[in-house]
């Protein structure tokens, strides 16, 4: 085995355990393995802390769409793009509740609302406030991602019974200035800063597929399991290219690439749900098992991300019978 990555492990009996920080060479060299190596690398840590045949099951909500101020390079959102979506106001308290059901009716666990902002204005704050008491009344995990929060914000959220908030780190460092110009990565990390300090548990990944190098991917990988504690959810989106985006026509990820991501966050976060997020419309099934078998034990569910299309709630239970997966936390 590797000297560099063998020093990243303490060995208790049969357990490999990971510990932080993790260098960006010592990501970069789990990238490098042999894609067998690594798999059963990532495969034997998944399985000395979760159920392997268990995924959590997450169903997201677009609650405000378009006309975002920033301009992420992938994000159809973004005003200052020209894509197809329409710009709708906050929804209504009923429609979101009604829609929260509906998840819960079909199997999800979690209800992330998410909504397309630099950050939520006082005003704004109010009525995502009692959409998180409701959805949580339902016996439902909650879960928003409203963008940079402000001092303050983050501890009414937890007052309002929020479990998890999401926020990107999205790419390396050294890479956000070539795919976010309206914030920074340090503004990312603030805010994640201001979240664990509310005592709300952190949900925080990335988008691979934007053109950036194995070296971005591992330095991405390295920031997030290097947060102290690492995020408790790490989504890894793959690029949805929308046209109208700057990133519409970037080259496509190999798809083992992509796995080796997954991977490589398994093996750096063991304890973390990791999760197989955007990007599964576009993958065929093998795919998506070989991400389950490379670590990934969670998914978005339900025929719609925020924007672009998901596969349906039946293709997914499908799947799940064909590879014996049954979702997490699922009552009997
Ligand atoms: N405005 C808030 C923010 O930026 O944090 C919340 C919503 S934003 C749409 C949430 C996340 O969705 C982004 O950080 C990014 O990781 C993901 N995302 C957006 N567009 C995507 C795309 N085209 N492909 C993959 N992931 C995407
Ligand atoms: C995350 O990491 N991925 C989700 C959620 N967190 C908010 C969003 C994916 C968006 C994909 C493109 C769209 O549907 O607009
Ligand atoms: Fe899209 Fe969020 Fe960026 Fe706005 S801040 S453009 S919603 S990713």
């Amino acid at each position: 085995m590797n000297e560099m990555l063998n020093a990243q492990f303490v060995a208790a009996g049969s357990e490999m355990r990971a510990r932080a920080p993790w260098a960006v060479a010592e990501a970069e060299a789990l990238f490098d393995l042999p894609f067998s190596d690594l798999i059963f690398r990532a495969q034997s840590v998944h399985r000395s802390h979760f159920d392997p045949n268990e995924v959590q099951v997450s169903t997201l909500l677009s609650i405000k769409t378009g006309g975002c101020s920033e301009d992420c390079g992938y994000c159809s959102q973004s005003k200052r793009h020209h894509t197809e979506v329409e710009q709708e106001n906050l929804l209504e308290l009923e429609t979101v509740v009604a829609k929260a059901k509906a998840a819960k009716d079909k199997g999800a666990t979690r209800f992330c609302m998410g909504a397309a902002w630099r950050g939520p204005k006082q005003k704004d704050l109010k009525p995502v406030l009692d959409m998180i008491t409701a959805v949580r009344a339902l016996g439902l995990e909650t879960c928003v991602t409203l963008g940079m929060l402000k001092e303050g914000q983050a501890e009414q959220l937890r007052e309002a019974g929020l479990d998890y908030y999401n926020h990107n780190l999205d790419t390396a460092p050294e890479y956000y200035g070539e795919v976010v110009t309206t914030h920074t990565y340090q503004d990312r990390l603030d805010t994640l800063g201001e979240v664990r300090q509310a005592g709300i548990k952190v949900c925080s990944g990335g988008i691979v597929g934007m053109g950036e190098t194995r070296t971005h991917r591992a330095a991405l990988i390295a920031q997030l399991a290097n947060l102290n504690p690492p995020p408790e959810s790490v989504p890894i989106n793959l690029l949805v290219q929308v046209p109208g985006t700057p990133l519409q026509d970037v080259a496509a990820l190999d798809p083992f690439e992509f796995v080796r991501t997954v991977a490589v966050a398994r093996i750096t976060m063991p304890t973390s749900l990791v999760r197989l997020s955007a990007g599964r419309e576009q993958m065929a099934e093998p795919l998506q098992a070989l991400c389950f078998l490379a670590g990934a034990n969670s998914i978005f569910y339900g025929e719609k991300l925020l924007t672009t299309p998901n596969p349906s709630a039946d293709q997914d239970l499908a799947l799940f019978d064909k590879l014996g997966i049954r979702a997490m936390g699922a009552e009997a």
